[in-house]
């Protein structure tokens, strides 16, 4: 596997095949690509700054989020180029990171950003045509669950992700455990008699 290591502007660059990564004391970027086109483009269609900040501050409008992004969904063409700036607003580490991407251009189809604490990166993209929704979140353990998860629309997208803070429902929201009783363990044996008896009743019907 060969891996080459060049300084640029005090980050150390390393590749290794497609993979592509930065990483210095402030964070990482892994699977940046400002040119390479995807299949389904000729061209690239709008080049798009994007400023997403990430932080607990951010989660005060969500009732029991603890952190998120200041937007949680962004909408741009098919074949859009984006700059996404990434600042940190906390002393904690948040990451950045879109799922679903096409995996010759984005190994294991991911653009990653990652802050160990206060700060900011900026890296580029360049998205398919295909109409789609992908997943935007914080991979830290439990910082999706507490509101770091949003969704980034290409060409309307292609539906809407649960539990987006402000957006979405959840999928499992509320449960609600049936109550065993004895009356509903007696209906419950009903029913798996009656499904037994049955074949048997038109086995005899038959013959
Ligand atoms: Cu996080």
């Amino acid at each position: 596997m060969g891996v080459f290591i060049t300084g640029v502007n005090g980050l150390v660059h390393a590749g290794m095949h497609h993979e592509h990564m930065m990483m210095d004391e402030t964070g990482m970027i892994m699977n940046a690509n400002a040119d390479r086109l995807p299949k389904d483009c000729e061209k690239i269609s709008e080049t798009v700054d994007i400023t997403i900040r990430a932080g607990r501050k951010h989660a005060l409008k969500f009732n029991g989020k603890m952190f998120a992004f200041d937007n949680q969904e962004w909408q741009v063409k098919p074949c859009a180029k984006l700059n996404i700036r990434f600042i940190n607003d906390d002393q904690i580490r948040h990451q950045l990171m879109i799922h679903g991407l096409p995996g010759y251009l984005y190994p294991d189809g991911m653009f990653h950003l990652e802050l160990n604490g206060q700060g900011e990166l900026n890296a580029p993209l360049i998205l398919p045509k295909l109409k789609k929704t992908y997943l935007v979140h914080c991979e830290l353990p439990q910082h999706m669950e507490k509101g770091m998860k949003a969704q980034l629309k290409v060409d309307g997208g292609d539906g809407d992700l649960p539990s987006i803070p402000g957006l979405t429902a959840a999928v499992n929201a509320d449960s609600y455990p049936v109550d065993w009783t004895q009356a509903t363990l007696a209906i419950l044996l009903l029913c798996v008699l009656i499904g037994a008896g049955v074949p048997l009743v038109l086995a005899r019907l038959r013959s």
